[in-house]
């Protein structure tokens, strides 16, 4: 496919072949179904379609503002909202839209500290949020290393913020949006959620919907959603023409048209059954897996999971996160270092990793995969320093791939 670019071509079969042979545990992580490849890679990546259907800015966008169209209805279909604008490149510009809606310059926001769990785009220094915006850091409990809710409703009312953000993208245990809804009502807060890791789950209704109590919600598209990389917003009525008008022209120009048709299909395929099926397997895999690690010696952070994410505090095993992920790596297990909250370590280095379930499970393993998964993590990392150990689990690995196969459905030639 790619013989004007042998460099590149020769990138991508390597990528295919990483993603097909080893075993994916990044929480954000999945992989898209075929028509979502086929819509990215589109005649439609050649349209510019500037502002909002009928009221485009270019000719010729007939096409694409009805794929935009079905894509908003079909979000609102199927989060149940009143209003959705599909065009966000990213989570982070998603989140910046909704702020640049409603705040300005100065305005104060209570956001999850990303040593906590929570996202850049709360509140990072170095974020543009961190660096426009007053921000409140609230986090979890020490004991019990779940939000402290009480915790987040004193903060509340000590700093009125303007805005309140519940959402994670290190966090086990479901969110209670209600009570989230209940303390921005009680200061007079606007209320986002940002749904970016559970939004499938949400969608497969195995994760309360942040929706009914919130102003705005965002998400990306790309992660449990199992849809393109990009992002999506959704709010009340109310804000639509200022939401719409505050992502274009606020902050953004051309939507990617091919990605909002892959949006679009993504949306209606969450409406399916089969969605819910693999939205509560990605749940159940994730406790099996957590039931395993923690069966061989792991500390649970927040003592399991309630949703496809586990975080693994790794000091009692003697290693860092860094460690432990790049020895994951040399059998070919993905993974990342992170935070556990109250992490003595630095966020180059951390206590912990983060295992997530949604590209497994979207590859057809179910629980009895996720306990032979943890025993390879285990003698991964307890026997990293004997390398005929190291090269037995690195063949497991790679079997266990092979018995799930990635696109079997695709030739190779066209996508990859
Ligand atoms: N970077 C994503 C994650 O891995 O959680 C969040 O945007």
């Amino acid at each position: 496919m790619m013989d004007a670019d042998p460099e590149i071509d020769s990138l991508v079969q390597s990528e295919f072949l990483r993603q097909k042979q080893s075993l994916e545990l990044i929480a954000s992580e999945n992989f898209v179904p075929p028509y979502v490849l086929q819509a990215q890679g589109s005649v439609l990546t050649n349209k510019y379609a500037e502002g909002y259907p009928h009221k485009k800015y270019y000719g010729g966008c007939e096409f694409v503002e009805s794929a935009e169209e079905l894509a908003a209805k079909r979000a609102c279909e199927l989060f149940g909202a009143e209003h959705a604008n599909v065009q966000p490149h990213s989570g982070t510009q998603a989140n910046m839209g909704v702020y640049f809606t409603v705040l300005e310059p100065g305005d104060s926001i209570l956001a999850m500290d990303l040593a906590q769990g929570g996202h850049l785009s709360h509140g990072h220094p170095l974020n543009f949020s961190g660096r426009l915006f007053k921000i409140i850091p609230y986090g979890v409990d020490r004991e019990r290393e779940t939000i402290d809710y009480d915790e987040v409703a004193r903060l509340a009312r000590e700093h009125r913020p303007k805005m309140i953000v519940a959402g994670a993208s290190a966090y086990p245990r479901l969110i209670d949006f209600k009570r989230f809804g209940d303390i921005a009502k009680e200061v007079g807060a606007y209320l986002m959620a940002d749904m970016a890791h559970i939004a499938g789950l949400v969608a497969g209704g195995v994760h309360p919907s942040p929706v009914p109590h919130s102003d705005f919600v965002t998400t990306t598209t790309h992660k449990t959603l199992r849809g393109p990389r990009g992002a999506l917003i959704l709010c009340r009525g109310k804000y639509a023409a200022d939401l719409d008008r505050n992502v274009f022209p606020g902050m953004q120009g051309g939507p990617f048209m091919h990605v909002i048709a892959g949006k679009a299909t993504c949306f209606l395929m969450a409406m399916r059954p089969e969605f819910k099926e693999y939205a509560a397997q990605i749940v159940k895999n994730a406790k099996a897996l957590a039931k395993e690690l923690d069966a061989r010696g792991y500390r649970l952070v927040a003592g399991g999971t309630d949703n496809h994410m586990l975080l693994l505090d790794l000091r009692s095993k003697g290693l860092t996160g860094k460690e432990a992920t790049d020895i994951l790596g040399r059998v070919g297990i993905t993974v990342n270092k992170n935070m556990i909250p109250f992490d003595p370590e630095k966020p180059m280095v951390t206590s912990g990793i983060r295992l997530g379930t949604p590209a497994l499970t979207t590859r057809g393993m179910k629980e009895k995969e996720m306990a032979l998964v943890a025993g390879i993590i285990d003698v991964a990392l307890s026997e990293s320093q004997d390398r005929s150990a190291m090269d037995r689990v690195a063949v497991k690995v790679r079997d266990l791939a092979g018995s799930f196969p990635l696109y079997p459905e695709l030739k190779k030639g066209y996508y990859f």
